[in-house]
Formats: C-alpha cells, structure tokens, sequence
C-alpha cells in the first residue's frame, strides 16, 4: 500500500451500514435439488461454449447446504447486512403456479441464521435466473412474464417481509437487457437490439408493478428499490462526434433506466437513436414504472472512455484504454472518483430519496503465499480507494446509507465461470475450503473501527 494513500480514521453515519453481497445462482449450487427447477443460467452454463472452461453453477459455492459457516464467516468479518438474490426456479419451479416450499424453506433457514447473528438480510427478486420454462414462453421479452414476476414478488414477500426489511427489485436491468439478449454474453445468450429494448421495458415495468404490490401488502418497515449498474462516461477527445458518443452511451448505459424511473420519461434522444427499434410502450406503463421508490441501488465498478465508432450499430461508439490506468482481470479501469461522480450526479439530477452502494469490489487474481495467506492488498487499496469517495460524497449531502462489497466469497462469474475471484473469502475449487482473505479481515477491522490499517509495503 502507498504511503500517500494512509488514513487514519474516516467517520462514516452513525447508522450507515457495512455490508457484502452474493446471488444464488453464484453461490447455492444444489442446481436441481428439493424440487427446484431450471433456469435459464442452468440450461445457458450446460450448453457448451457459453462459459469460460464450462464451469457450471451445479454446486457452484454449495451455499445451499454451507449456508450455516457461510453466515459463521459473514459474523466473523463483522458484517452489519447481507444482501442475497431469491432464486425463483427454486421458489415457484415452473415460474408460476405451485410453490415449491422447500425453497421457501431454504431461505427461512437463511434468514434465520443471518438474524440470529445480527447480521440484517437484504434480498433481491430477480437477479438473472430465470425460470426457464418463462423463457420457452419468450421470457423477458413476453409481457406476461411481468405479471408473473409480481406473483412471484408478491409470494416471498409474504413469506419473509416480517423479516427482511430490504428489498430490491431487479439486479443491473442493464446488463440483463443488453448482456443477455444484444451481446449474448449472458444468459439467454441472445444478439437482437429490438428484443433488448424490449426486455428493458419490461424489467423496469417488472420492477414498477412490484413496488405497486409489495406497497400495497403492507409493512412499513420494509423499504423497497431497484439496483442499477451505474458508469460514468467521459469522451475519448475534445471533438464534437466522441462528445457526442459519450452522451449516447450514457443514454442507453445510465439514462435509460434513471431517467423513466425517476423523471418519468426514457430519453428523448436515445428514442430518437434508437427509432424503430423502441419497445412498445402501453398507456400507463410509464407512470408504473415510475412509481417512488425508498432507495436507489448502486453498482459501481468502474467507467468508460469512449469514442465515436460508427460501424459499431446499436450505438456508434467503442470503449478505448486509458495509458496509465490501472485494470482488473475484467479489464475494467480502475476508477474511484467515478463513484464519487456518480453519486452527486443523482443527487444533483435525480434526488433518489435514499442510496446505497450495493455492489463494488474488484476481481485480481488471487494466490495463496507460502504461509496458505491470501495477501490481496489491491483489493484492500481498491475498496480503501472507493470508500474515500464514498465518504467525500456523504459529506456533500448525498443520501449514501450503506455499502456492501462485492462479493462475500469468490463465486460463479457468469460467463468467466470460476476464473474470476471477487472474494473477501478465498474458496478453494476443489475442496469448496473457505478462507478468509487479507481484504477480509482488513474489512472486518475498518467496520469495527471505521480506520485503515495503514501498512506500509
Ligand atoms: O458478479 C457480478 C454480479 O453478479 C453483478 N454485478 C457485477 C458483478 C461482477 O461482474
């Protein structure tokens, strides 16, 4: 760690709350057991190709039955909050219809054991794992998967809301719109703009309607948002096209989501971009969708530089590296004032009423020393980094309110498969072993005492 970078103490809110996150199909394994059914991540990992090394998700960190050490480790790093996905194959096997009630019973157990050890749980409805016989029905594409995510919200909120009082909707609409259904990267793997588009519509209609519903079944206590992936966007040039680019990134990346949630409107610009490809729109939808919400999740990793690329044909621009950046095994520029940025960027244009950081962290290739330590000091200097922008902007008024670091334990990396580590916990592939990471415990002591451990290298 560089001298320049110690800092002794850093007070964040009294009640600010510190925490990391996972999701189910990145930790539960148990792919097929207790009744659950398929999703579309099983059937995308089991095709080959699709994943690095066609690692699957089939036991992926066997938390379905690790649960109980899992949540021991979480206690033992000092964890205030854990932040989880409900698997909805694992709840309601066919997507609708009959409940699967040893699924609700995993996450009873889950939750049990988080409050017993202090720890709050926060949970996400939908974070990428599909029940896949609602994708042989067309999946996010078919509008009545909508009404079938409200059921399903309206099930599990039933079953836990006397006890989770955190609640997001959707996880990076984004990346699931564009990643799973224009790239096809992600699971359904599919490559059209227009089906994109219209996912995207219907994520944030999902997301919309559940609010609605969740509202309307009562209890105070829980506060319920949408967890957005969130890049700032900086032009590769002074030139007008690459100026032009960075809007246009923005666009589709950032105001393409903020902006119907919060302004009730998509874009003018991006509609005009985006002409005869934009989703069909139903009177209504948007005052749904942009129904007031208790908190805006974010997550940050990184930005983009970007310059103007007309072959590229959904919009017209490519990222470019920056000299003298630093990058993890993604490849993603390291950039904490980026999340300094972005935070006064919603408060000053979008004032969402509450914020947390749901994800940040960083994937660096970790190896155990002589001595069996996982010595991952740029995880530690990245999350002191990222922190530090954090608290600059909670002392310029945003309404930052907790911070969770991803990942609790290195997990399932969608299509890097286990390649990527983003741990605070090392897990051992082959023995499934957890241990706890040096970034771990130097997390575990800034929670109890909000101070760096300022070593010097
Ligand atoms: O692992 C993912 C997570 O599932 C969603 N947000 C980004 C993380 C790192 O790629």
């Amino acid at each position: 760690m560089k001298a320049e970078r110690l800092v002794t103490s850093l007070r964040f809110p009294e009640d600010f709350l510190w925490g990391s996150a996972a999701s189910a199909y990145q930790i539960e394994g148990a792919h097929n057991e207790d009744g659950k059914g398929d999703s579309i991540w099983d059937q995308f990992s089991h095709t080959p190709g699709n994943v690095a090394n066609n690692d699957t998700g089939d036991v992926a960190c066997d938390h379905y039955h690790r649960y109980r050490e899992d949540v021991e480790l979480m206690a033992f790093l000092s964890l205030q909050a854990y932040r989880f996905s409900i698997s909805w194959p694992r709840v309601l096997p066919q997507g609708k219809g009959e409940v699967n009630q040893a699924g609700l019973d995993f996450y009873h157990r889950l939750v049990d054991e988080l409050l017993d050890a202090g720890i709050a749980p926060m949970a996400t409805l939908y974070m990428w794992d599909l029940p896949q016989t609602l994708q042989d029905e067309g999946g996010w594409a078919n509008r009545d998967t909508v009404k079938n995510f409200q059921d399903y919200a309206s099930i599990v909120y039933q079953a836990f809301g006397d006890r989770v009082h955190l609640w997001s909707t959707i996880n990076e609409p984004w990346v699931i719109s564009f990643g799973g259904h224009y790239y096809g990267l992600l699971a359904p793997g599919m490559k059209d703009a227009e089906t994109a588009l219209q996912v995207s519509h219907h994520l944030l209609l999902a997301h919309g309607q559940a609010v609605q519903t969740l509202r309307e079944m009562g209890d105070k206590r829980c506060k319920i948002g949408i967890v957005l992936n969130l890049t700032p966007i900086h032009p590769a040039s002074e030139g007008a096209e690459d100026h032009e680019a960075a809007s246009r990134a923005d666009g589709y990346m950032n105001r393409w989501f903020l902006d119907p949630i919060f302004a009730g409107n998509y874009p003018e610009d991006m509609l005009t971009w985006f002409g005869d490809k934009v989703p069909a729109i139903e009177p209504g939808d948007i005052e749904t969708i942009s129904t007031g919400i208790d908190y805006l999740g974010v997550n940050y990793y990184t930005r983009l530089v970007v310059e103007a690329f007309p072959s590229e044909t959904l919009i017209g621009l490519r990222p470019i590296p920056v000299e003298g950046s630093e990058y993890t095994e993604t490849n993603w520029e390291v950039f904490p004032q980026g999340l300094y940025e972005i935070l006064i960027r919603l408060m000053n244009e979008y004032q969402p009423p509450a914020i947390y950081i749901t994800e940040n962290g960083a994937n660096f290739p970790d190896e155990a020393d002589e001595t069996g330590q996982i010595n991952d000091v740029k995880r530690i200097e990245f999350l002191q980094d990222h922190f530090l922008q954090a608290h600059r902007a909670i002392e310029e008024g945003v309404p930052l309110l907790g911070y969770f670091v991803w990942s609790v334990m290195d997990l399932f990396e969608w299509d890097s498969g286990y390649s990527h580590r983003y741990g605070l916990i090392y897990v051992n592939r082959e023995t499934l072993e957890r241990k706890v990471k040096r970034s771990g415990l130097w997390y575990k002591q800034f929670i109890q005492q909000q101070m760096f451990m300022g070593e010097a290298q």
